[in-house]
């Protein structure tokens, strides 16, 4: 088996206008798509974050990877690394992106590895009818559970304008258009995104707000939903250690853990000391260089992985040994997304044994897909691992051409939440500690 074709496609998915630390979404969150096309006529499909810089790596990345058998998974990494000269680093990588301030990460070459692995799984699943996850090692569960992952956010459902707004939606449809910039938007979002999902535990985007008003909103949760739904708050570093350390004090017994209440791993470390609940992160722990700061440090007793940041499924798993190793959880990170990385979250997470957390998803803000058949159904919270071969997707070539018009129309190159949050706010600043 040889690939003979590969193919790029960046798309803009309609996103709505969700705060966060860093600011404001844009309209649409920016994804690419490649697709690895074997001298047999299969292919196989992967999809990271998106963004010119991402998108211009891949397609450099095309002459290294055409002629590859894609078991060769080896080789493959070789030499994108001798392309573009090493690997993933904790603070940046070769392509010269550095992983930043941002709650995202900008790393190139993670992507570019990612994409190309997941890819090959893909096509090595449909050539042998066999579904990803017993590529990966075979499952350890059927069904994964993943999370509600509520946001602050202002009126409107993405698009053109951002007021995307169907006067007849009902259900989840109508909140997902609504306000929601205090707690009791966040309970009535809450209960919507449950009522249609089926999700049992629920993650708060924070860094929006003031530390009291979002500590606020996680006790209206909790009153709301009670003690038998685990609650997790993440306001992406935007806190000093001392109002971490208070804030994690009011909700002391509210938690299942708080995410990245601070910057850097020494002072996840210092909130880590001083109190009871768990900390996790995927913002001062995200690369395996990061390891030997966490274990000195004693940064977080939870890690989220992420394929798109740790440079694929099986990087993916040996993270996961490696937490095993050094005592920490294991949690699963997201961005906005479509059907494909939804289907590869879900294959990570049935073949790693210790993912024992339901898993982030962005996916019920999106309402676009490019996988055949549309939107993915999630059963009682959970995605249910099939046996169809690869990722069980299929391209919707249809949608994939009309989100790529909507990419190369829409004018927007890369993420930048700070600008779009200036569009209805002027002046307002990126602030990598706020509170
Ligand atoms: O989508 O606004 C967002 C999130 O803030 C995202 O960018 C983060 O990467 O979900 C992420 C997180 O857990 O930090
Ligand atoms: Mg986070």
């Amino acid at each position: 088996m040889k690939i003979v074709e590969m193919r790029v496609t960046p798309i803009a998915i309609s996103d709505p206008p969700l705060l966060n630390a860093a600011g404001l979404h844009a309209p649409y969150a920016l994804r690419t798509v490649v697709e690895l096309v074997t001298s047999d006529g299969i292919s196989g499909i992967g999809e990271v974050p998106g963004g010119v810089a991402t998108t211009s790596a891949l397609e450099a990345a095309r002459d290294v990877i055409v002629g590859f058998d894609p078991y060769q998974m080896n080789a493959i990494r070789t030499a994108l690394e001798q392309r573009f000269g090493g690997g993933d680093t904790s603070r940046g990588d070769s392509m010269g992106e550095s992983r930043g301030d941002s709650p995202w990460d900008r790393r190139v070459f993670v992507h570019v590895a990612s994409a190309v692995e997941v890819a090959c799984f893909d096509l090595i699943g449909k050539a042998t009818g066999r579904p990803v996850c017993d590529l990966l090692g075979g499952r350890v569960r059927d069904r994964v559970d993943f999370s509600a992952y509520l946001f602050y956010k202002y009126e409107g459902a993405g698009g053109e304008l951002g007021l995307n707004t169907d006067p007849a939606a009902a259900g989840w449809a109508a909140a997902r258009q609504k306000p929601a910039l205090d707690p009791d938007g966040v309970v009535a979002q809450a209960r919507a995104m449950c009522d249609e999902f089926g999700f049992r535990s629920i993650k708060l985007k924070g860094g929006a707000f003031p530390p009291d008003e979002e500590a606020a909103a996680m006790l209206a949760l909790r009153d709301a939903f009670g003690p038998d739904v685990p609650l997790r708050l993440d306001p992406n570093a935007l806190w000093t250690v001392d109002t971490a350390i208070a804030v994690g004090r009011r909700l002391h017994g509210t938690l299942e853990y708080l995410e990245d209440p601070v910057r850097g791993q020494e002072n996840m470390a210092a909130v880590a000391k001083a109190l009871d609940t768990p900390l996790a992160t995927n913002m001062c722990t995200t690369s395996f260089d990061d390891i030997p700061g966490s274990v000195r440090h004693g940064s977080e007793q939870i890690i989220l992985s992420d394929h798109h940041f740790w440079g694929g499924l099986r990087a993916s798993l040996e993270l996961g040994r490696i937490c095993r190793v050094f005592g920490r959880g294991l949690s699963m990170h997201s961005n906005s997304h479509v059907g494909i990385s939804l289907a590869a979250m879900a294959h990570l997470a049935a073949a790693t044994p210790n993912l024992t957390y339901a898993c982030d998803t962005h996916y019920p803000w999106q309402s676009e897909e490019v996988v055949a058949g549309g939107r993915r159904r999630f059963v009682a919270g959970a995605y249910e691992v099939t046996d169809e071969p690869g990722l069980g997707v299929e391209l919707d070539r249809e949608e994939l051409a009309r989100l790529h018009r909507r990419y190369l129309e829409c004018g927007l190159t890369e993420r930048n939440d700070e600008v779009e949050m200036q569009k209805v706010n002027p002046g307002w600043k990126f602030e990598p500690v706020r509170w």
